[in-house]
């Protein structure tokens, strides 16, 4: 039986013309692994390193690490045969290889990822990763430069969080198919509050920080409300005015007869609301003294205090490996509806209330990658394959014009020092590659902001359907870069 998936997997992308020029020449061995949470696109990235280096020389080699930069670490690997890769070709997941987020950071650590690299006799190392793991190509480069081992080290940018790009780097791989995956769902439920009536969605969304995600999301779907974490930053609403101010609304609508709505929150929300950022920056400290709550400022207890108990709880969760709160398991989106039930109780609101809740964020990393993500990712792998041939390190695989057809699209390349900024991580200065959050004043949230005050009241829902993969509508960009770009 004919399968999707196995007809996904021959279809062929597109390579821009400058690419096609890969130039013959001796072997080369690369070494390649995922870093971070799965973004659509990542088997593409191989692909494209595998065929670069094919078409360099039928000898060359593109060793796989196993689980990510510990893979790396460990010495697991595995040597990709053709077959494979093209069983994935086209398809989401990073499961060819696994991912992790060990981050190399120590003495011990950069001197055994050299050791390894020289037992492999690596050309080339490509690191997929977000800002953290960019940020950590530089550094095994400058220690591998400093040690004078000839391996090149090339990042490419991955993220479905869209927080990675920057004037050079148009877009993170993953954010086109994750924000059009959840659009889809979100859209649907938009008619199905339509439809049937009686319920308020309350929907989290992905993006560890940025809010890109959720803009882009309220662009294709139109709900009632998305809250954008770095506008309640710069306005410092404070939890009890959001909450306000979604109870206005509930309220409003409800005068009208519509006891429904939808309401997209961005995972990151809870870290910009400025008492509960007090709060979790305490909780931080004290967590990695093994101190308590009783230890926190009157401040930072009072916030702690008004959050209901399971939100409590998962603020005091085990922390990522970077020491921060996992926001994916904070459930903001019933923090949020069991508070508006709150208000509208104390306000004595005739409104009916009834919240359904959703989190939107793993089923959108390892879906099929649209045609974007599909074209980007085999060009970003196959960039990375031309800049070690071209002797580049520390830098990032970079194709740039990417709002226009592939047949214009540009490749480049970053170069990661440059592109570092101190940043205090953990109570130290550190040089990282930092997260680009939604501007305000740009182009995007500008677009947001035409529609929301009357998103609120009226139903202006939009259903933009499944991502294509033919017909006219298949090379669709996302509103971000579409808005971005011209
Ligand atoms: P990356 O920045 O590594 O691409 O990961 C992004 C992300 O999907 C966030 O949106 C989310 O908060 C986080 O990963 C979840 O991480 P985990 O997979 O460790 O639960």
């Amino acid at each position: 039986m004919k399968t999707l998936t196995d007809e996904r997997a021959k279809e062929s992308v597109r390579v821009c013309p400058d690419l096609d020029k890969v130039s013959k020449g001796s072997p080369l061995r690369v070494g390649v692994l995922f870093s971070g949470g799965p973004a659509p696109g990542g088997n593409n990235v191989v692909a494209g390193l595998f065929d670069a280096l094919h078409k360099v020389n039928k000898e060359s080699i593109l060793i796989g690490f196993l689980g990510g930069p510990s893979g790396l670490l460990e010495e697991k690997f595995r040597i990709l045969e053709k077959f494979e890769i093209d069983t994935v070709r086209n398809l989401g997941g990073f499961d060819l290889l696994g991912t992790g987020r060990t981050k190399i950071t120590t003495e011990e650590q950069f001197a055994l990822t050299k050791a390894v690299i020289q037992k492999l006799q690596l050309d080339g190392l490509v690191i997929i990763g977000g800002d953290d793991s960019n940020t950590n190509a530089y550094f095994i480069h400058d220690y591998l430069k400093k040690n004078e081992v000839k391996c090149r080290v090339i990042g490419i940018p991955k993220t479905i969080d869209g927080d990675l790009k920057s004037s050079e780097v148009e877009i993170s791989f993953g954010f086109d198919t994750a924000s059009k995956t959840y659009s889809e769902i979100i859209g649907n439920i938009c008619i199905d509050a339509k439809s049937s009536l009686k319920y308020w969605h309350f929907i989290k969304l992905m993006g560890r920080t940025a809010s890109h995600v959720t803009l882009e999301c309220a662009l294709q779907t139109s709900p009632n409300i998305a809250l954008i974490g770095e506008e309640i930053s710069q306005k410092k609403w404070t939890l009890k005015e959001l909450v306000s101010q979604i109870a206005d609304c509930v309220e409003k609508r409800a005068s009208l007869g519509k006891n429904y709505g939808v309401i997209l929150i961005p995972e990151g929300t809870i870290e910009f609301i400025p008492e509960v950022k007090v709060l979790i920056k305490e909780l931080n400290r004290l967590i990695e003294e093994g101190k308590g709550t009783s230890d926190l400022t009157s401040e930072a207890k009072d916030c702690f205090n008004e959050l209901p108990k399971d939100i409590q709880n998962q603020l005091l969760e085990d922390r990522d490996s970077h020491g921060n709160v996992q926001v994916s398991h904070i459930e903001t989106e019933k923090l949020f509806s069991r508070m508006v039930a709150s208000e509208l109780k104390r306000r004595g609101s005739k409104a009916k209330f009834n919240p359904v809740h959703h989190f939107f964020g793993y089923e959108g990393r390892c879906s099929f990658p649209s045609e974007f993500d599909a074209n980007y990712c085999y060009n970003l792998g196959y960039n990375a394959i031309r800049l070690i041939q071209s002797q580049k390190s520390g830098v990032m695989s970079v194709i740039q014009n990417v709002a226009k057809d592939v047949t214009d699209w540009k490749p480049a390349f970053l170069d990661l020092e440059k592109a570092l900024v101190e940043e205090e991580r953990g109570g130290k200065i550190k040089k990282v590659i930092a997260k680009s959050l939604v501007d305000l004043g740009g182009p995007v949230f500008k677009a947001f902001l035409e529609e929301r005050e009357k998103n609120r009241i009226e139903d202006n829902y939009k259903r933009p359907g499944p991502i294509q993969f033919s017909g006219p509508l298949k090379n669709l960009i996302t509103k971000t870069l579409e808005l971005e770009s011209f």
